[in-house]
């Protein structure tokens, strides 16, 4: 990741908004998709072949391959232990992002410190990206914090469970950061069935009109819990960008150079004052939707079992191993590194300390409120009303 001094971007102020070029709508290279036949943009095909794209190549050496590999691998590891913590009682609760690995750190390293993030509940890569420690994520799923990491840090804000709002809330970061003159910009989070709230609307809106420095990155995995895509829209989700007056992409998903690369462009045309660009990243939720939901009830095997021949980290293998960028001695590292992780993940979270109960209504409001205050006290007499004085 490469970043400016603060000396450097200061001075590269952005254009007035009567000058910025937000009207043009089109992305470099318009994408017509045919019916049943997605056009997508992809430098790694599934077998792991390096294919060209006229408009968003990269070229990246082979440290930074196996960069994007060793994060990949790392953060499906973290995601499986999570995921077993849930089974054996330690986490209430867990959102797996199997299978859209390629989509999170694809888009997650074409990021720079200054920029902002706004996350759904499922970017565990984009936070790896951001150096979000994360064992931090898993004391939400724990019950044992309300967030669990402060979004200035790291530029990374919480984790938002209200589908769409975040939209919203990365748009009026966005147009603040253009009032300010600086040039970071805002990268998005969203899903498939979020692109159907009124919020992720009316943020597409405000963004366009007010040509605000945000990329919205759209995960469209195929489904929202049990909706498929097809109760969420008529045309491919990329294709609604048009509409509202900015260009929007569709990338593979599971091809973390194409994710790269995309990103990394849109992220430029928002520093240069050309408004958002939606990039719709056409991947599969591999796992349940979460640990309390049983995908066999809704969709077919067959379905996942095509999706697992489109695996982002066994294409990026296969490349490495193919072009001679990685040898055996690297695999056998990041594998060690790996399980060394989902011990030290276990460790932390076993050892959360139950937290005071009472403290969950600190910091509702920065100056108390009246109905807190009454909720405290009821819940307080409830806790009192049990025998040994706090219920479990
Ligand atoms: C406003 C709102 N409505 C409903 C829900 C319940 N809900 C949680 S996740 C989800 C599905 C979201 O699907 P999608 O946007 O495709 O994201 P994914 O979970 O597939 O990553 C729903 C309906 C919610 N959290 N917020
Ligand atoms: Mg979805």
């Amino acid at each position: 990741m490469t970043v400016e001094s603060t000396a450097a971007r200061k001075t590269t102020r952005r254009s007035s908004g009567a000058k910025r070029t937000g009207a043009s709508t089109g992305a470099k290279k318009t994408a017509q998709a045919k019916p049943g036949e997605p056009e997508l943009v992809q430098l790694l095909t599934p077998a792991g072949e390096r294919v060209q794209h006229p408009d968003y190549d990269i070229d990246l050496s082979a440290e930074e391959l196996r960069g994007l590999y060793r994060d990949m691998v790392l953060t499906r590891r973290f995601d499986a232990e999570a995921t077993a913590l849930q089974r054996q009682g330690e986490l209430g609760l867990w959102a797996s992002l199997l299978g859209q690995e390629a989509a999170q750190i694809g888009s997650g390293r074409a990021l720079r410190d200054d920029d902002y993030v706004f996350p759904t509940y499922r970017e565990h890569g984009v936070a790896w990206c951001r150096g979000v420690d994360p064992t931090n994520l898993l004391g939400m799923f724990r019950g044992v914090n309300n967030g669990g990491w402060d979004p200035n840090s790291n530029n990374f804000h919480l984790y938002t469970i209200v589908l769409g709002s975040q939209t919203l809330h990365a748009t009026g970061y966005a147009m603040g950061v253009a009032k300010d003159g600086a040039d970071s910009a805002v990268l998005a989070y969203f899903g498939d069935g979020a692109s159907s709230q009124g919020d992720v609307n009316e943020s597409f809106v405000f963004s366009a009109v007010y040509n605000a420095p945000v990329v919205f990155f759209c995960q469209n995995n195929q489904w929202a819990i049990s909706e498929p895509i097809e109760k969420q829209t008529r045309v491919p989700l990329y294709q609604r960008a048009q509409g509202f007056g900015f260009p929007g992409v569709r990338v593979d998903g599971n091809d973390v150079l194409a994710c790269l690369a995309v990103t990394r462009w849109a992220l430029e045309r928002a520093r240069r004052g050309e408004g958002p660009t939606l990039i719709e990243a056409f991947t599969y939720r591999m796992a349940a939707h979460t640990t309390s939901d049983d995908p066999t009830r809704y969709r077919r095997d067959a379905e996942r079992e095509e999706w697992e021949a489109k695996d982002p980290i066994l294409r990026l293998k296969a490349y490495l191993e193919n072009e001679g960028h990685a040898d055996a001695a690297f695999f056998e590292e990041l594998e060690a590194e790996s399980e060394a992780l989902g011990k030290h993940v276990r460790e932390v979270v076993r050892a959360m300390p139950v937290p005071d109960h009472m403290a969950m209504f600190d910091n509702v409001y920065a100056d108390g409120h009246a109905l807190v205050d009454e909720e405290r006290a009821e819940f307080a007499a409830y806790q009192a009303s049990f025998a040994d004085g706090e219920a479990e």
